[in-house]
C-alpha cells in the first residue's frame, strides 16, 4: 500500500496539513529579480508596498539587500563605487504572489561622475522618492564613520513630508563592524535624533549583525495594512488602481 505524502509519520497521530509560518527571514530569501530602470517612466506599475535602498555610493545598499536576502549576488555590489546605475526592483513573496518589492537605488556623491549625470540622476531620486505612489518605506544607508552628509540632508528634506504623512523611514549605520561598541552607540543615538519621525539601526554585512532586526521592520512595514496582494508583480489585484506611467509628471525623468 502506498502512502500519500502528506500522511503523518508511522507513529503518532496525524500531522495536521498547515504550512510552516513564514519567518522574516525566509520571507527575505524569496527575494527575485524583477527588473531595472534608467529612467522613472520605464518602472512597471505595482500596487504592493515597495521598500527603496537609498544613499550615498559606497554606503552598502547592494550589499544590505543581498545580506537581507541570503543571496551573494541578487543586488550588484563592489569595491568601486557607482556600479549601481539603475533602479533594480526585487520580488518578495512566493512564487507568483508578490506582497513587497525592494529597491536598489543608485548611490549618489560619488566625485568620478561628471556633473551632468549628478544632476540628472538627482533629478530622477527625487521625481521617484516624491512621486512613486506604492512606495512605504525607505532605507536611508549612512557609513557612520562619515556621518549624514550635504546629500543625505537634501534627501531628507525632500522625503520629510511623505515621512510626515506616514511614509516608514529608517536610517540604517553600515560597515557597524568597523565601529567599536562606544563609537556604535554613539553613532546611533546622533542618527536617531536625525531620523525625526523615522528609526536608526547599527548594520552589518560582515557581521550579520541587525540583519533579523531589519527583516523583521521590513515585514512589519509591508504588512501592517491591508494591501494588494498580485498574482506577479505588475498585475493589479481587484480594486486597486495601477499607476500608469501616463500618470507621471511631465517632468519625470
Ligand atoms: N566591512 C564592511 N564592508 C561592507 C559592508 N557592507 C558593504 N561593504 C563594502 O562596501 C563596498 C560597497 O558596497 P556596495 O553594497 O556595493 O555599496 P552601494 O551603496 O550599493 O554602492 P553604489 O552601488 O555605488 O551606490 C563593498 O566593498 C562592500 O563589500 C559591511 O557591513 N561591512
Ligand atoms: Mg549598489
Amino acid at each position: 500500500m502506498s502512502t500519500p505524502p502528506s500522511a503523518a509519520p508511522v507513529s503518532g497521530t496525524a500531522a495536521p496539513l498547515i504550512p510552516p509560518p513564514v519567518t522574516p527571514m525566509g520571507w527575505m530569501h524569496t527575494a527575485r529579480f524583477l527588473t531595472t530602470a534608467a529612467q522613472l517612466h520605464h518602472l512597471p506599475p505595482i500596487t504592493v508596498p515597495e521598500i527603496a535602498f537609498v544613499g550615498r555610493s559606497n554606503a552598502g545598499k547592494s550589499t544590505c539587500i543581498n545580506t537581507l536576502t541570503q543571496q551573494k549576488q541578487l543586488a550588484y555590489a563592489s569595491k568601486r563605487p557607482g556600479r549601481t546605475q539603475h533602479i533594480n526592483l526585487f520580488s518578495l513573496g512566493k512564487q507568483g504572489l508578490t506582497d513587497a518589492v525592494l529597491a536598489d537605488l543608485p548611490g549618489y556623491g560619488y566625485a568620478a561622475v561628471p556633473k551632468q549625470d549628478k544632476i540628472r540622476w538627482q533629478r530622477v531620486m527625487a521625481n521617484y522618492l516624491v512621486t512613486r505612489e506604492n512606495l512605504k518605506g525607505i532605507v536611508l544607508l549612512c557609513d557612520p564613520r562619515l556621518g549624514l552628509t550635504e546629500l543625505d540632508e537634501v534627501l531628507l528634506d525632500v522625503i520629510r513630508p511623505r515621512v510626515q504623512e506616514g511614509l516608514k523611514f529608517l536610517i540604517l549605520l553600515t560597515k557597524a563592524d568597523k565601529l567599536t561598541r562606544v563609537e556604535g552607540s554613539k553613532a546611533l543615538s546622533i542618527a536617531r535624533l536625525q531620523a525625526g519621525g523615522g528609526e536608526a539601526k547599527l548594520f552589518s554585512a560582515l557581521k550579520k549583525q541587525g540583519v533579523d532586526e531589519v527583516a523583521q521592520l521590513l515585514w512589519d512595514w509591508s504588512h501592517e495594512a491591508p494591501h494588494a496582494t498580485v498574482q506577479e508583480a505588475g498585475q493589479t489585484a481587484a480594486g486597486a488602481e495601477p499607476v500608469s506611467p501616463a500618470d507621471e509628471p511631465p517632468n519625470a525623468d
